[in-house]
C-alpha cells in the first residue's frame, strides 16, 4: 500500500464505517454503498477518487478492509463500523485461543469489566500474537491478552469471522482472559 492508497483507505474508512452523511452517502442495512454514488459524492480532489483507484485499494489494502459485490457496483467496509449495520457473518467456532492487543493503562478496567467493544460493533480479536501486537502498538507499548475463545464458545458465546479474517464477539468476560503475570 503506498501513501496515496493509505490516505484514500483512511478516507473510505471514515465514510464507510463512521460517517457516510459527511458526503450525503446512503448505506443499506448491510453497509453497502453504491460505487457510482460514492465516486460522484466524494469531495476528494487530490487524488481524485476513481473506480481504478478504488479497485487498487480493495485489492491491495494491507488488511483487506473493503469488499466489492455485484460486479463492482457496491462497496462496503468488512468490519470496524460505529454506525449500525448488519454484516451478516455466520457464527463460527473459534480456535482454542485468540489474542487481543491493548496497552497497560486499560488493564485495570479490563480486569474489572472484561474487554468491551467500546465504540465499535464488536470486540476485535486476532488469530495470532503478532497481529495483536500491531493492534496494541497503535496506542503505545503493546500488551497481548490471550483469550480462551473455545471455552467461551462452549459456554454459548457467539463468535464471527469477518471477510478479512478478524474474529469478532460481543464482550469478553474477565475469567476468559489470561493476564500476563
Ligand atoms: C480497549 C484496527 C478500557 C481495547 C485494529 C482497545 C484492529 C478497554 C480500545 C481494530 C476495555 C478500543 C480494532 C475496558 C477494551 N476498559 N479499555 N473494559 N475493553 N478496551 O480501536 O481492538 O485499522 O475500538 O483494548 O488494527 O484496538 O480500523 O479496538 O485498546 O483490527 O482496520 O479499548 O481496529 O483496524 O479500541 O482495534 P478499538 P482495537 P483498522
Amino acid at each position: 500500500m503506498n501513501s496515496k492508497h493509505k490516505q484514500i483507505s483512511k478516507y473510505l474508512s471514515l465514510i464507510l464505517r463512521h460517517n457516510p452523511e459527511k458526503i450525503g452517502l446512503k448505506l443499506d442495512d448491510n453497509g453497502w454503498a453504491s460505487v457510482t454514488e460514492l465516486l460522484s459524492r466524494s469531495k476528494r480532489k487530490q487524488p481524485l477518487l476513481t473506480i481504478e483507484l478504488l479497485r487498487e485499494i480493495v485489492m491491495t489494502n494491507d488488511k483487506q478492509r473493503f469488499s466489492f459485490k455485484e460486479n463492482e457496483t457496491k462497496i462496503r467496509a468488512n468490519q470496524g463500523h460505529s454506525i449500525k449495520v448488519t454484516l451478516g457473518y455466520d457464527s463460527k467456532e473459534p480456535p482454542a485461543f485468540l489474542f487481543h492487543g491493548t496497552v497497560g493503562k486499560f488493564i485495570p478496567a479490563i480486569k474489572e469489566k472484561g474487554i468491551l467493544k467500546m465504540s465499535r460493533h464488536h470486540v476485535h480479536l486476532s488469530h495470532d500474537r503478532n497481529t495483536a501486537a500491531k493492534v496494541g502498538a497503535r496506542r503505545g507499548i503493546p500488551i497481548i491478552l490471550t483469550i480462551r475463545a473455545r471455552d467461551m464458545y462452549r459456554d454459548g458465546i457467539q463468535f464471527y469471522q469477518s471477510e478479512n479474517g478478524v474474529w469478532l464477539t460481543d464482550h469478553i468476560p474477565s475469567p476468559y482472559i489470561e493476564f500476563a503475570k
